[in-house]
């Protein structure tokens, strides 16, 4: 029983040492879709990639939308872990949680091959999907999050898409991974939609700045909201 024990913890000490370097995990490229433009390897206007190095394709990106009706954006990520070792095709993508309403979601070949993640990509129509359903991997790696919301005159909504080295610890998220090097991708998105109509000012204030809108016009409104901040 000793001896068992003993070899179980070497064989995991080995396990343990085989995926211990640091995995070297690279963006071979990214899109952007924003209400269906799309930009390639850029950040166009509505988006903020301060926070996402371009080069480990970790960090996290800000997609900002506005105007009244429905909206659209979606981020897609195609990484590769430890390829100069043992290549880009020795990987695996899994879907952890549940998303929410409004959320998209797709794994799949990143279109080179067979996937069809690129074109829903930039269609807009995320299958909800890990390899079309009929495969686990191992393959080339893509993953893509989106959104859809509808905003009213007074909202704006920005969406957050964080890729990481560590699994989050709630919420739904996709996962990329290398099992040859123990390196992984965390791919995660929130949605934060801000604004109320009349800007929080109280019942009572609605009314009275209805007349004083039908007397004054939108600056009197203006200036009325600021009172009551
Ligand atoms: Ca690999
Ligand atoms: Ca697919
Ligand atoms: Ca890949």
């Amino acid at each position: 029983m000793k001896t068992t024990t003993t070899l179980a913890a070497l064989a995991l000490a080995a396990t343990l040492s085989s995926t211990n370097a640091t995995p070297i995990i690279d963006l071979f490229e990214y899109g952007v879709n924003i209400d269906g433009a799309v930009s390639n390897n850029s950040a166009p206007a509505g988006v903020n990639i301060s926070g996402f190095d371009t080069g480990t394709g970790l960090g996290t990106i800000l997609m900002t939308l506005s105007g009244v009706g429905a909206h659209y954006c979606s981020l897609f990520v195609d990484h590769e872990i430890d390829e100069s070792i043992n290549t880009f095709f020795n990987e695996f993508g899994t879907a952890a949680g549940a998303p929410v309403a409004g959320q998209s979601w797709e794994i799949d070949e990143p279109g080179y091959v067979f996937g069809d993640i690129y074109t829903n990509f930039v269609a807009g129509t995320l299958d909800k999907l890990i390899f079309g359903g009929t495969m686990s991997g191992p393959e080339d790696i893509s993953m893509a999050l989106g959104w859809n919301v509808t905003l009213a005159s007074w909202q704006s909504a920005t969406a957050y898409f964080t890729l990481s080295e560590t699994a989050p610890t709630s919420g739904f998220y996709l996962k990329h991974s290398d099992p040859a090097s123990g390196g992984a991708v965390y791919f995660s998105s929130a949605l934060n939609v801000t604004g109320s109509p009349g800007g929080g000012v109280p019942d009572g204030g609605s009314t009275l700045a209805l007349l004083l809108c039908a007397c004054g016009g939108l600056a009197g409104w203006r200036s009325l909201r600021q009172s009551f901040l």
